[in-house]
């Protein structure tokens, strides 16, 4: 039992994603952080594997966003967006229009990666209408997507446990999943095998006719799943049918968003251009909910038209471009910029990828991927219990001072891109000796 769940009950607070009752009988609570530690609150440091949950790229504690946050909410602490503007708003949205993932510089904000993912499959609807295309209704998404957790994310979709209990969108299809460990386990850098699988795309536009199909999502990289990484030359494929039968292409970006890949945005690290481009996380280096759809002029224009005075998007959220969200991803970008974190992953990828590699002889440990600052590590399932020796991983870890993050029976590491060699040899070592002690 820890300080705090002594002192307070824990019984009002229902967590998500999160085991409850398990939770609040043996609880894991962080009281505070800095740079690349969190703060237990019977305090332990810990070394933050996961830069949160995949969102604080510049690390813990920045008083740069703190201050600006703060002045932000003395000056001007709301505005209402909806037939309103604060200057805040067009001066961070013509900042990130400079680094835009392939130049997809009309930006749409949200709350977060949930409300991104639902809003750019609105846009797609909208656009898809406004050219004279209206029968275009349908979404493609892929098995094993995390989408968030909107009806359109988990429509789009493709883990059965964020869907199975709750009804999805109709008229949604899947590509397949790319993960192939027979063909492509502890393959360095992208797999070599699977680019055909962006065929489904063109099967399924066999089978429901492209005229009913608006738009396809996918990660470039899937996260939420276990760190799948694209076949060399799916996502370029994929771009190309897409053109071919007038589907939009949407990269959920939100994890790969912000320099997680070495590169601003998964965008620039495949050369592929999408039409729309989700972003959340990175953005305020997790600091405030904020999330952001980029969209290329071509989607955008083609709904600026019709009468001056009419709405053109009937879509917003009360938070959208949120004047004190806007400070803290200002003070954000800055911090990229001055530290050169958006490409720092690239300079630490050939490390990163080794010391992770180096844990393939690691107890349990049947596949490793790498990309960027991302690693997967897949380990064997324990008979009739899956997920169980990754969960014990995590629990181990944390006890022991290192934050990681495990789905099924994949643990996934994307620690701050702050990110120093000896703490990468850290990490990794840590996450040997739990493994080791794993039966
Ligand atoms: N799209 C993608 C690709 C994501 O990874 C979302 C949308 C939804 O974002 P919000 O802000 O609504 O959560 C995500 C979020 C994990 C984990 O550990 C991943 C996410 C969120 C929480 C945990 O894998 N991804
Ligand atoms: N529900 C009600 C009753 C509301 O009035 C609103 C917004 O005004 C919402 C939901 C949507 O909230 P948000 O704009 O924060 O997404």
């Amino acid at each position: 039992m820890t300080a705090i769940s002594n002192a307070q009950s824990l019984d009002a607070y229902w967590m998500p994603f999160t085991a409850n009752r398990q939770f609040k009988a043996a609880p894991r609570m962080l009281a505070s952080a800095q740079g690349m530690y969190y703060t237990s609150d019977d305090g332990r440091r810990v070394l933050d594997g996961t830069a949160g949950l995949w969102c604080v790229n510049a690390g813990h504690g920045r008083r740069e966003i703190a201050d600006a946050v703060g002045e932000q909410l003395r000056t001007l602490d709301f505005a209402p967006s909806f037939q309103m503007g604060h200057p805040l708003a067009f001066r961070f949205a013509e900042r990130l229009a400079e680094i835009a993932p392939g130049g997809l510089d009309r930006v749409f904000f949200t709350g977060s990666g949930s409300e991104s993912v639902d809003t750019a499959l609105k846009i797609a609807l909208a656009y898809q209408r406004a050219i004279g295309q209206g029968t275009r209704t349908r979404f493609i998404g892929r098995e094993r997507g995390y989408h968030g957790v909107g009806f359109g994310g988990i429509s789009v979709g493709g883990l059965v446990n964020n869907r199975r209990v709750f009804t999805t969108l109709p008229g949604v299809d899947h590509l397949r999943h790319t993960h192939d460990l027979a063909r492509n386990s502890f393959c360095e850098g992208l797999p070599q095998h699977g680019a055909e699988l962006a065929d489904d795309l063109e099967r399924l536009v066999a089978l429901h006719g492209a005229e009913t199909i608006a738009a396809v999502i996918v990660e470039p990289v899937a996260g939420s799943t276990g760190v799948l990484l694209p076949p060399v030359g799916y996502l370029e494929r994929l771009r190309k049918i897409a053109t071919q039968h007038g589907i939009l292409l949407i990269f959920d970006e939100v994890i790969t968003g912000f320099g997680r890949l070495g590169t601003p945005f998964a965008t620039e690290y495949f050369g592929v251009t999408p039409d729309i481009v989700t972003a959340a996380k990175g953005l305020t280096n997790g600091s405030l909910p904020m999330g952001a759809v980029f969209c290329g002029r071509h989607v955008h224009d083609a709904l600026m038209h019709g009468p001056g005075n009419a709405i053109e998007l009937f879509h917003g959220y009360t938070y959208s471009a949120h004047p004190v969200a806007c400070a803290a991803g200002m003070a954000t970008l800055d911090i990229y910029a001055r530290e050169g974190l958006l490409t720092r992953g690239a300079e630490l990828a050939a490390y990163w990828q080794a010391a992770l590699l180096s844990l393939r002889d690691a107890n349990h440990v049947i596949d490793i991927r790498t990309i960027g600052l991302v690693a997967g590590i897949e380990l064997a399932s324990r008979k009739d219990a899956p997920g169980a020796r990754a969960y014990e991983a995590f629990v181990d870890c944390f006890e022991r001072g290192l934050l990681i993050r495990v789905t099924g029976d994949i643990i996934a590491l994307s620690p701050p891109l702050i990110v120093e060699r000896e703490q990468i040899d850290t990490m990794v070592q840590m996450v040997r000796e739990a493994l080791a002690r794993l039966d």
